[in-house]
C-alpha cells in the first residue's frame, strides 16, 4: 500500500475494556489528528476484538484514516482493515502476505539490527523499533530498549518506513524524529491523557515542527 502517513500512529489500550470509554479515546485521536491507527488487544475473546475492530474502522475510515490490526491476521481479513502489524512470534512475514495479498499493510516489530536487516530483505512496508525507550505498558516479552542509537544504526540497514513505539511522549518526540525516524506508536501518551484530543495535537505539532511534512 502507498504513501501512507506514518507519522502518528495511534496504538490502542485495551486496559480500556469499556467500549465507550474505549471508542472516545479512538475518536479524540481521530480528532486530534492520528494518521493511522492500530488496534491491539491481547486479552480479550476474538468476538471482542472482530466486534472492536469493525467499529473501530468504520470510525477510522470516517476521518479518513488508515486502520491496521496486530497480530490477528484473521481478524484482519474478517473485517477488511487496512493491514497488519506482525512481531516476530507471529505468522511469518512471506506467509502473512500471502494471506492478506499484495495491497495491504504489512508491518513489522524489530527489536535488533539482524531483525531489520531481515525486514529489508524480506520488502515489509514498515517496520516497528520495539522497544525505543522503556515502557510500564508492555509488560511481558519487552526487548533491551534499543534507545536513539539503535534507531541511528537502523536507519541505516532499512530503507522504508520507520515506526518507534515505547515510552514515547511529548519531550522526546522531536529527538525520534530527527534522528531518522518516520513516525512514532504511542498507546499511553494518549490513552492516559487527561485530554487526548488536545494531546494528540501536541504530539502531532511537535512532529510537524521538527519536519514530517507529508
Ligand atoms: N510494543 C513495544 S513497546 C509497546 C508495545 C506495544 C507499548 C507502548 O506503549 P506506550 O504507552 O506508548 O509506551
Ligand atoms: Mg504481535
Amino acid at each position: 500500500m502507498n504513501s501512507i502517513d506514518y507519522s502518528l500512529m495511534f496504538v490502542t489500550d485495551d486496559s480500556v475494556t469499556d467500549d465507550d470509554a474505549f471508542f472516545k479515546i479512538l475518536e479524540d485521536s481521530l480528532k486530534g489528528g492520528a494518521t493511522i491507527i492500530q488496534l491491539r488487544e491481547k486479552n480479550c475473546d476474538t468476538y471482542t476484538f472482530y466486534k472492536r475492530a469493525l467499529q473501530s474502522k468504520t470510525l477510522c475510515h470516517r476521518y479518513k484514516v488508515p486502520f491496521i490490526i496486530n497480530d490477528r491476521i484473521d481478524i484482519a481479513l474478517a473485517v477488511d482493515a487496512d493491514g497488519v502489524h506482525i512481531g516476530q512470534k507471529d505468522l511469518p512475514y512471506s506467509l502473512t502476505r500471502k494471506l492478506v495479498g499484495t495491497n495491504k499493510i504489512v508491518g513489522l516489530s524489530v527489536s535488533d539490527r539482524d531483525q531489520a536487516i531481515a525486514a529489508e530483505k524480506l520488502g515489509v512496508d514498515y517496520i516497528g523499533i520495539s522497544p525505543i525507550f522503556n515502557t510500564a505498558t508492555k509488560k511481558s516479552d519487552l526487548a533491551t530498549p534499543l534507545g536513539i542509537e539503535g534507531l541511528h544504526i537502523i536507519r541505516t540497514l532499512f530503507s522504508k518506513p520507520i515506526v518507534c513505539i515505547g515510552g514515547i511522549q511529548t519531550n522526546n518526540v522531536a529527538n525520534i524524529i530527527k534522528n531518522g525516524s518516520n513516525g512514532i506508536a504511542v498507546i499511553s501518551a494518549i490513552s492516559k491523557a487527561a485530554f487526548p484530543e488536545k494531546e494528540t495535537k501536541k504530539l502531532k505539532e511537535i512532529i510537524w515542527q521538527t519536519g514530517i511534512r507529508p
